[in-house]
This record gives structure tokens, sequence and C-alpha cells, in this order.
């Protein structure tokens, strides 16, 4: 999302450097778009399909031998064991892709299968289940105008590393220094004292997993004060009341022993954020992945609301994106998908077409009808990425057939029948239909391909529509991304004053749409109009959160840290070890541990240990650290490479996975989010 600026000289890159003039990220740029020119050279990036040989070597074959395959084997399999037969699973990527987005819907109904899995049961499925109950479409997220806000809370976010997330935030140091400059405050809520906190004007160490109980008590507080104000929204709202009773048993004293915040902060912030003059509470990963993620963001939702910063300037808005799904498609949050079926095995909630992917592993293993005998994985590497790795990857060793979209021989697709190689990055064209539709601005910017690809090299687009046809044996319809995206911009908010493709190409450095605005009256998709402040099936939850915190089960003393996990400004996900700008610098895949919990178990600083769950064990560097609450570990996301190909998996970083550790069968029971936070583990001193 970041403007960037690329000197080059036929195919050389001489510099990358922020676009000033970008509208949204005015000049900034983190180490990943400087290491766009890493990725464009790397001789380890795969170019030409590869399939699977006899004795576990990859060959080359050609774009039309692939794709029959690819379409041949799923009919078969499909023909033989049923639709459901056939899983897919979607990784990150594909959400900064706007070919994938166009283009995935047709494939995934091609196949037809019920067993659909992506990277949004590990990261933000609660917010759209939050999204669909209270304001009708999973995809109306509410973003906080950071630019005018004068108190802005962030629960279990670090932007100052990520670049915010639910919230496109490219220069957050600026528009922070900015919020600060005009007399407003960040406060951080989180178990590790991050590179945010550090910016910040408060922060406060929260336990693991509490945030629901914290945010109950700011709205009972927010109750009792007799506070509530719901400005122009107060014909709009239903379920005050029944809010108000489900939170009276929540009060600051209660649940302040067991978050570690005390009451006297709790009901101080609730003062804060009630008197600012634009108030915001942001809740995303450390308040998303874990046990209570549903809560959470339900909760968060319901405060902005209730402290009257909801659709307001300087609290939580709604975007009028240029190209906006939602408009595209107005009837499909509406029929609630969420809980229409229940998985197979261990009857999880199904929402919006997909299962939790934490039930993948036992979908594959589990004999019977609709038993998962092959997978697509497209732009993902779930070995990595998602709970308990280990298992997924013996379970996914044991499929028929196994096919890749991707750049990289990953941990993944290293165990497919088939690697189907993609063009992106600095050879492909991009709008970000997702990421605008979150950004704290209105902009809208296209970028186009700076080098064509080579003439055997297909975009991910070309590929997944190849496929797509193959299966419903029909002739190429010449739709391109740019033809639905220009569609989409002219039929848009903007398209009366003109906005096209056309347009968009004659400014390169994007457009400017304006600071949000308020618009969610007319962009609400509830039924009936009404923004449902206390939606029966989150209502009901909270005896779920009661009963875990307030009944005796007593503490677990063998496993007695939580293990919580955190980003590098320098990696990103599972995929970009191999450039060497951005691996440089010491290691960084360390456990952090306050000095206090280290000497109590006799570990000094440096030395590898072992750490373990209910799952397994691994061996770590600890790095102590006065950033870390007593009782809470931290390691970073995204690493580990168990190179057992024996070939060399270009997007390995080394270093050991977190998903070894972390408990698939931690989820939200609300939502069906990974609890990927949280897991209980053991530290010890290798012997
Ligand atoms: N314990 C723990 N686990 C986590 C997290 C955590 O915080 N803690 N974070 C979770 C989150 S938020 C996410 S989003 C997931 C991410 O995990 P995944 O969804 O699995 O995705 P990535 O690791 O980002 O990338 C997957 C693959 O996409 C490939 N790729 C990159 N660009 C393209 C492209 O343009 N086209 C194609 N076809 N492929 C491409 C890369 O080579 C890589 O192999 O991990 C989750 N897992
Ligand atoms: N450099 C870089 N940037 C990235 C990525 C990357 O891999 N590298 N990944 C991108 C992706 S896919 C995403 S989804 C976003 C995520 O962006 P963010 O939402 O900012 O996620 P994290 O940086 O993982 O920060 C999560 C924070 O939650 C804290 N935490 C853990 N458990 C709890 C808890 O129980 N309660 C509270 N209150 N806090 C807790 C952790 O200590 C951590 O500081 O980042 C994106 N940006
Ligand atoms: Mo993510």
């Amino acid at each position: 999302m970041c403007g960037i600026e690329i000197e080059y000289k036929g195919k050389e890159i001489l510099s990358i450097k922020g676009d000033k003039k970008d509208p949204l990220s005015q000049g900034h740029i983190c180490p990943k778009g400087v290491a766009l020119q890493d990725f464009y050279k790397d001789p380890d990036r795969l170019r030409k399909p590869l399939r699977k040989t006899a004795n576990g070597g990859w060959e080359t074959i050609s774009w039309e031998v692939a794709i029959d395959t690819v379409a041949n084997r799923i009919k078969a399999i499909q023909a033989k064991h049923g639709k459901n037969a056939v899983a897919t699973f979607l990784g990150n990527p594909n959400a900064h892709n706007m070919g994938n987005t166009f283009f995935l819907p047709f494939l995934l109904k091609a196949i037809g299968s019920k067993n659909r899995f992506s990277a949004s049961s590990v990261d933000q499925l609660p917010h759209h289940v939050a999204s669909n109950y209270m304001f009708g479409h999973g995809l109306l997220s509410p973003i906080p105008d950071i630019d005018r806000t004068n108190f802005m809370m962030m629960i279990g976010s670090n932007p100052m590393v990520s670049n915010g997330s639910m919230m496109t935030v490219p220069n957050f140091p600026k528009r922070l220094k900015a919020l600060q400059a005009r007399g407003g405050k960040l406060v951080v809520i989180d178990p590790r004292h991050t590179e945010t906190a550090e910016k910040a004007d408060q922060h406060f160490f929260i336990k693991p997993e509490t945030d629901a109980l914290f945010l109950a008590a700011l709205i009972h507080t927010v109750f009792k004060k007799d506070s509530v104000r719901l400005k122009h929204l107060q014909t709009h709202i239903k379920g005050l009341e029944k809010l108000k009773a489900a939170l009276q048993n929540f009060s600051p004293e209660r649940v302040a022993p067991i978050t570690g915040i005390t009451a006297t902060n709790i009901k101080a912030i609730a003062t804060q954020m009630l008197a600012a003059e634009g108030a915001v509470c942001h809740s995303r990963m450390g308040a998303s992945t874990q046990l209570f993620g549903g809560l959470c963001q339900w909760l968060t939702n319901a405060l902005n609301i209730v402290t009257g910063n909801f659709d307001c300037e300087g609290g939580m808005m709604f975007t009028q994106p240029a190209a906006d799904h939602i408009m595209a498609s107005p009837k499909k949050g509406r029929p609630r998908s969420y809980g229409r079926y229940q998985s197979r095995v261990s009857g999880k909630p199904y929402y919006n077409g997909e299962f939790p992917v934490s039930v993948l592993a036992e979908e594959i293993e589990t004999e019977g009808e609709d038993q998962i005998k092959a997978l697509l994985v497209i732009a993902g590497n779930p070995i990595l990425s998602t709970p308990n790795g280990l298992r997924l990857e013996k379970a996914i060793q044991q499929l028929e057939f196994v096919v890749s979209i991707d750049i990289y021989l990953n941990e993944t697709n290293c165990h497919a029948d088939i690697i189907l190689p993609v063009a992106t990055g600095l050879e492909a064209s991009n709008y970000d239909v997702i990421f605008h539709a979150m950004a704290v601005r209105n902009t809208a910017k296209y970028s186009p391909a700076l080098f064509n690809k080579a003439k055997d090299q297909r975009y991910d687009w070309e590929v997944i529509k190849a496929i797509t046809q193959k299966l419903f044996n029909m002739p190429d319809n010449g739709f391109t991304p740019e033809m639905i995206l220009d569609n989409m911009l002219q039929s848009g908010y903007y398209g009366k004053d003109g906005l096209s493709l056309e347009k968009l190409k004659a400014n390169p450095h994007g457009i400017d749409l304006g600071a949000l605005r308020p618009c969610l009256l007319q962009r609400l998709q509830t039924d009936d109009e009404q923004i449902d402040l206390a939606p029966d099936l989150f209502v009901t939850d909270l005896t779920r959160l009661e009963n875990t915190y307030f009944s005796v089960n007593g503490e677990n003393t063998e496993f007695s840290f939580a293990l919580i996990g955190r980003r590098n400004l320098r990696h990103h996900n599972t995929w970009t070890h191999n450039s060497e700008r951005l691996k440089r610098g010491r290691n960084a895949c360390t456990l952090l541990m306050h000095p206090k919990d280290a000497t109590a178990i006799g570990i000094e600083n440096g030395e590898t240990v072992k750490i373990t769950s209910c799952i397994s064990s691994i061996n770590i560097e600890v790095e102590l650290s006065n950033e870390m609450m007593q009782g809470v570990v931290s390691m970073p996301q995204g690493w580990g490479n168990r190179k057992k190909t024996g070939m060399k998996i270009a997007a390995a970083y080394g270093g050991v996975s977190i998903n070894c550790l972390t408990d698939e069968t931690r989820i939200d029971e609300l939502t069906g989010n990974a609890a990927l936070n949280g897991t209980r583990v053991k530290v010890e001193k290798l012997e």
C-alpha cells in the first residue's frame, strides 16, 4: 500500500524509495518495500511448473500439461469421493493481489466443495463475525480515524512494526507524532512493552486472553457513570439495555486481578475515553487470535459506540472505497452463513463459505463421507502458519493429490504433486482492493507492472482462470483484472465524478478522495437498518468467559508460562527470508523472557532453552527483556524450516516454528478462529 518510486535502468533496479506524493503513505516505506528487488531477482523463485517425480524430486512440465493434470485429477477425485473431497487453503498474499481477489470466487465455485479454508481463521475472523452480526456485512469494518482522534487505545496490535492491520496505516510513526502534537494520547494494552508501547503515552501489561474482561469492565463503567452517548446513531441502535444487563457482573474491581490492570486504571481509561474530543479503541491480532477473539471484537465495537465514538470524526469510521466489494454484492452478508454447517469431525462453525483451518488436519485424517483427499494451496504455507503444523504436515503427506500456486518452494508445497509458479511483485500490476477498503483515508492508487513477465510465466489470475475453465468446460471469457477493476471504479462512489482505471493510470501517485466521512447509515447492511449492540450469539458466549475465569480450576503449574507471538519489521509472515537485505543482523528468532522469570529457573541471556507445550518441544535462544510481562514469553511467527525434502526450501528463514507449539484444539469457540496466543508452555534449561 505504500507508494514507491523505483529508479531503474533496463532490468536493473537502482533504488526503491517511498513516494512523497502518495496521498496515503506520504513517502513512508518499510524494509519489505525495498526488498521487492530481491524477490524480483531471486534465482530461487520458481518460474516453471513443477511435477513431483517418483523418487521425490521435481521435473519441469509445460503449462498445458500442468493445468490439464490439475483439472483432471480434481475431476477424478471428486467423481470417486464426492465434491467435498477436494479442499482449498487460501493464504494471506491472495488478499494483496487483485487478480486473485477477483478470480478465486469462480475457482471455488467450480470446485464446489464445502471444505474451504483460509488464513482468515488464524487472523481476523472475529472481526468479520462481529461486523456481520452488528452491521449486517462481514466486510463492513470500522477503521480508527487516527488522523483526527485525540485518544487512541490499541489492544494487541503493534503498528510500529506491522503498519497496522484491519487499519491500513502507512506512516504510523508520523501519524502518531501528529496525534501527540495536537495533545492526543496513545494507550497500549499488551503483555509485551512493544515498539508501539515504547512510543505510547501509557502502556498497561495485560494477562494474555483476558482482554474481553477488560473491555467488558470499560463498558460496565460507562453504564455505571450513566455516560452512554449514541449521538446521531441513537435511532439506529438496538440492544442497549440488553448490553447493560449482560455486562453488569463485569465490574472493574472483579476483573482487575485477572487482567492485571487495576480497577483504578480501568476506570481512568474509561473516563479519558469519555472526555476526549474523538476517542477510539482498536483491537487486533492479540485480541483476535485468542480464546475470546469474538467477544473482544464485539465489545470493542460496543465500547466505541456507547462512548459516542462511532461513525464520527476522531472515532471509529467507515471507508468509502473507490472499488467496493460491499456495493458490488450488497446482499452477501445479510443471509448469515455463520453456523450454517458444522465441521464434520469436531462440529466447528462455518462462516462465509469456510471452516476454521484448525480442523483441516482432522478432516484429512478422519475416514468417512466428505473426507478430504486433495488440497489446493493458493499463496499459503499452512504447515508453518497454522496451529500444530506438525500434525497438518503428516496429514498433508497422506493426501492423494496436492497442488500449490506459489512463487517459492515452501515448507508446505514441498509435499505437493504439482507446483504452479506465478509472476508477482514488480512483474504484476495491482490495485489494493481489500486494503484500500480498510485504510485510514479514502485514496485510490493503481500500480502498473514495472517489468514484463517472461513469455512462459503466468500470473496467478491466469492460472486460476485456466483451472476454472477446465473444470467448468468453458472457453475463456476474456476478462482481465483490469476490466473488473475499471467496472468497479466506474460504478462505485466516485464513478460519477469520473473515476476510472484510465484516470488512475493518469495519476500514478494515487488520488486523494478525502478524509473518512460519517457514512454508516448509508452503508449499513442489516435488514432492519439497525446496529445490533447485543447479538444473542455474542451475549451467550459471555458464559464461557465467566466460566473460564470465575470458576475454580486451579493454576497450570507444569506449563507455567503463556506463549504469545510477535512480528519483526524485517520479516513478513513465512516467506521473505530469502532476501539478504531482510535477513541481516542478529538472530531475531528468540524467546523473549522477563529477567526475573529467567533467574527463577536459572536461565541466562543468550542461552538455548527447551520450550514445551502439550503439542511438542523445540529449542530456542533466550533473550532476556524487561519488555515482557512476567509469566509471559514471546517468540516470532513465520519462522521454522524442516528441510525434509533435501532440496533447498527457498522461503525458509531457519529458526523454529511457533506453530510446532500451538494447539489446534484451542480455538475461539464462538468464531472458530485459532487461539494462537496464550499457549501454555514450560521453559527448561537444556541438559
Ligand atoms: N502462531 C502464529 N501463527 C500465525 C500468526 C501469528 O501471529 N502467530 N499470524 C497469522 C497470520 S495473521 C497470517 S496472515 C498467516 C500467514 O500465513 P499464510 O497465509 O500461510 O501466508 P504467508 O506466509 O504470508 O505466504 C504464503 C505463501 O505465499 C507465497 N506468495 C507470496 N506472494 C505471492 C503471490 O503473489 N502469489 C502467490 N500465488 N503466492 C505468493 C509465499 O511464497 C508463501 O509461500 O499466518 C498466521 N499464523
Ligand atoms: N513487518 C511485518 N509487518 C506485518 C506482518 C509481518 O509478518 N511483518 N504481517 C502482516 C499481517 S498478515 C498482519 S495480520 C498484521 C498484524 O498486525 P498486528 O495486529 O499489529 O499484529 P502483531 O504485530 O502480531 O501484534 C500483536 C500484538 O499482540 C500482543 N498480544 C499477544 N497476545 C495478546 C493478548 O492476549 N492480549 C493483548 N492485548 N495483546 C496480546 C503481542 O504482544 C503483539 O504485540 O501485520 C502485518 N504486517
Ligand atoms: Mo495476517
